[in-house]
């Protein structure tokens, strides 16, 4: 059993509910249990500027499936949600990026975790660091450390009506 986290992104036709319905979705994978969900967080796009704010999230899962398979699960569900890839860093209805797996450092053609620009985007260090605060990164180091590093502006929680 690895413990994987997933970020969870979206800025299109409601995006909450794309988030809110993919942590549902993400507990219904085979080999696949969700332990922890953040808060959902608001933010300005990185990238071009011309498209809606994006609300973020991460999810703890447990599972017994290979990195590999976890990734193709992820892209399946982000096909579901009529995920079309256009623009490079564009306007997305949901995005899922295995950010961790375990302690694992792995780097494939289609695949690089931890994730390559998670130190970076707060959006991704400010949730995770709800779920896992004492998480240590492979080659990243300690969370609370990089979090305290981000130049980003922190994310806003986006309270639930
Ligand atoms: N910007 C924010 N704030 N949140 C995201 O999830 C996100 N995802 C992306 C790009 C377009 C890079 N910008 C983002 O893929």
């Amino acid at each position: 059993m690895i413990v994987a986290y997933i970020g969870l992104g979206s800025n299109l036709d409601q995006p909450e509910k794309h988030v809110l319905d993919a942590m549902a979705e993400l507990e219904l994978l085979p080999d696949c249990c969700k332990v922890k969900i953040s808060s959902l967080y608001r933010s300005a796009p990185i990238g071009p500027q011309d498209q809606p704010d994006f609300i973020n999230a991460v999810v703890q899962l447990e599972t017994e499936l290979s990195a590999q398979s976890l990734l193709e699960q992820l892209q399946q569900l982000e096909q579901k949600h009529g995920r079309v890839r256009t623009q490079h860093w564009g306007p997305r209805t949901l995005d899922l990026d295995l950010l961790l797996y375990g302690n694992m450092i792995i780097k494939t053609e289609k695949l690089t975790v931890p994730h390559p620009h998670m130190a970076e985007r707060s959006f991704v260090l400010c949730p995770l660091l709800e779920i896992a605060p004492e998480l240590v990164i492979p080659k990243l180091g300690r969370l609370s450390e990089l979090y305290q590093r981000v130049q980003m502006d922190p994310p806003v929680r986006v309270v639930l009506s």
